[in-house]
């Protein structure tokens, strides 16, 4: 690694008392503190000469040996210091992996583990796994998927509402109910021959109270400590909020996500190290092509620069997305890179979602069309990209486990496809929630649980099979062929991954917009018609700029000839999407 020192954590009866020795060659103790709590912090140095092995370390009370333990030291993944990281050419699809599949029923309920198997709870745990998803690769990427991000699989060992997998009880450990650490490393290798990269939810703001730390804390200021309990006032533009109070920024930052997520303090180094060794450990042992990082704004921000500095270097193209749920622009540019922020701040952060975005996906196709309603939206925040570093380095979606879905929102299907086909073809890279396919809605379901159904097909006994298509309603196997087609077809058009985005005001319900290679002389035209009623013909005059030179064009989705592109004929409700030709 190029920062070769590693810092471990031992916990045991009075190990602060002892002093930690090694004989071995090319690794030095340079420190062992105690920070009281039956805890020793042990830094080392791990020299060039140094091979992979079992490292003894003997914890000395005076001249004694007190205990000894095996370390072992890892060889480096081969190839791991130039992971690629996602780029706009991948599409992420989002899974919950206790919604998904159930691959192994066995795994449900597991010894010592609380929270047991209910399917007949909507906030309770349903069975679904690692196994479940390692399955069904190939579905995924039928669908056109190239990137796959999970909410988290490590253990919450909580009594109840443990299946989001927000709450961790151990940062290390895969949970039993969803498989092994060699299960999840298993399943990012069969995903890599599928073309499928994999992304890792991190939460670094808090963990689960259930977890052994709060019995007895590392470290007094291991969690921000109130006199009672305090929640975050969840606002994250308090952050940047150039007139926030000191009395909102710590709460913001330092409150608490909820009474079972004790709130990290990464200003505590020891803190600090520990999740920064947590996510090169995971980089390493799963060999992840990416990071999700959830709640982004919540904790210490100074700390989440180092962080990002510090993985970065040991993976220089590897990337992150933070979950900055924020609603304006301005607030989200704050996050990303290379942005020039007025106090200064600088997040090393590579990527960012587009929340902004997805709240004008909510409403645009569903709204009357006018000066600033309607397709106007997506066209006057597309405006507003001047603020951020980069563009491209957003993640574009239109829903996700925390957000109403999309079909519910946007009423039809016609609309759910539009919106689809805006994701595929603008800037960013998109992002797809588990679901939109089978068009699943909240049925009854109040709340969360009617965002995070169980996937139709994914338990034994399922009438609706989206993997076999058995049973699927004539929408849903519609809606499953027209992502296939679109996804399949992204995956292959550089074009569109990486075309310089020019777009031309909505006009009589028509947003018209371009994605164009122009060294490679190549360009795909998008033409949104969001008019409930069949509009004729499109007078192409106005895009002449972006049509001079093309002669005529192929509609993806059709894959016929359009022989004259002076008037272009499109549906209503519907988007066109042509490859101009010379
Ligand atoms: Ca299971
Ligand atoms: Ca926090």
């Amino acid at each position: 690694m190029k920062n070769n020192t590693l810092q471990l954590m031992v916990h045991g009866k009075d190990i602060g008392k002892t002093k930690a020795v090694i004989e071995y060659n090319g690794v030095k103790v340079k420190n062992s503190v105690s920070t009281g709590n039956d805890y020793l912090f042990v830094d080392l140095v791990i020299g060039n000469s140094a091979k992979p092995g079992m490292v003894s370390i003997d914890f000395m009370d005076k001249e004694t040996v007190a205990v000894n333990y095996k370390y072992e030291l890892k060889a480096r993944l081969t190839g791991s210091a130039k992971r690629a990281g996602f780029t706009t050419a991948d599409m992420m699809y989002l899974i919950m992996p206790d919604r998904f599949a159930n691959g192994d029923p066995n795994n449900d309920d597991m010894p010592g583990m609380l929270e047991k198997a209910d399917r007949t709870n909507p906030n309770g745990r349903h069975g679904g796994d690692i196994r479940g998803i390692t399955e069904h690769l190939d579905y995924l990427s039928k669908l056109g998927v190239t990137a796959l991000w999970c909410t988290p699989f490590l253990e919450n060992n909580m009594p109840a509402y443990s299946y989001h997998g927000y709450a961790i009880t151990d940062l290390y450990k895969v949970d039993p109910r969803f498989g092994t650490n060699d299960d999840y490393r298993m399943m990012v290798e069969a995903a890599h021959k599928k073309g499928i990269k994999v992304v890792m939810d991190m939460v670094f703001n808090h963990f689960g109270t259930n977890s052994y730390w709060m019995k007895n804390l590392p470290a007094n200021d291991w969690v921000n400590q109130w006199p009672e309990f305090t929640r975050s006032n969840y606002r994250g533009g308090v952050i940047t909020d150039p007139y926030r109070s000191q009395y909102d920024e710590k709460k913001m930052a330092n409150g608490w996500f909820d009474v079972t997520m004790a709130d990290f303090n990464q200003k505590n180094p020891y803190v600090a190290k520990y999740l920064i060794q947590n996510s090169i450990w995971w980089v390493e042992f799963a060999g992840l092509d990416g990071i999700r990082q959830d709640t982004y704004p919540y904790p210490d921000k100074e700390f989440m620069a180092d962080w990002m500095l510090a993985l970065r270097e040991e993976y220089p193209n590897f990337n992150v997305v933070g979950e900055a749920w924020i609603n304006y622009p301005p607030q989200i540019s704050y996050w990303l890179d290379n942005k020039k922020n007025n106090d200064g701040y600088r997040s090393n952060l590579t990527h960012a979602f587009d929340f902004p975005l997805m709240m004008a996906i909510q409403k645009a196709f569903t709204e009357n069309e006018g000066w600033d309603t309607g397709l106007a939206r997506l066209y006057e925040l597309l405006s507003q990209d001047f603020l951020y570093s980069d563009p491209s380095k957003l993640i574009t979606f239109a829903d996700n486990h925390d957000i109403e879905r999309t079909f519910p929102v946007l009423k039809t299907p016609e609309n759910v496809k539009m919106a689809l086909a805006f994701l595929a073809t603008t800037r960013g890279m998109p992002m797809i929630y588990y679901g939109t396919e089978a068009l699943l809605d909240r049925g009854t379901l109040e709340g969360d649980p009617g965002k995070r159904k169980d996937f139709p097909g994914g338990w034994q006994g399922d009438e609706v099979n989206m993997f076999t298509g058995e049973n699927l309603s004539p929408e849903q196997k519609d809606m499953k062929d027209y992502m296939s087609a679109l996804f399949t077809w992204r995956k292959g058009n550089k074009t569109v991954q990486e075309g310089k985005l020019t777009h031309y005001i909505p006009e009589d319900g028509m947003y018209v917009y371009f994605r164009t290679l122009e060294k490679e002389k190549k360009s795909v035209m998008v033409i949104i018609n969001n008019n409930e009623k069949y509009l004729k013909t499109l007078d192409t005059n106005r895009f002449e700029e972006n049509l001079n030179g093309y002669k005529t064009g192929k509609d993806i989705f059709t894959g016929s000839q359009i022989k004259e592109l002076s008037k272009i004929e499109v549906p209503a409700k519907s988007v066109k999407i042509i490859e101009l030709q010379r």
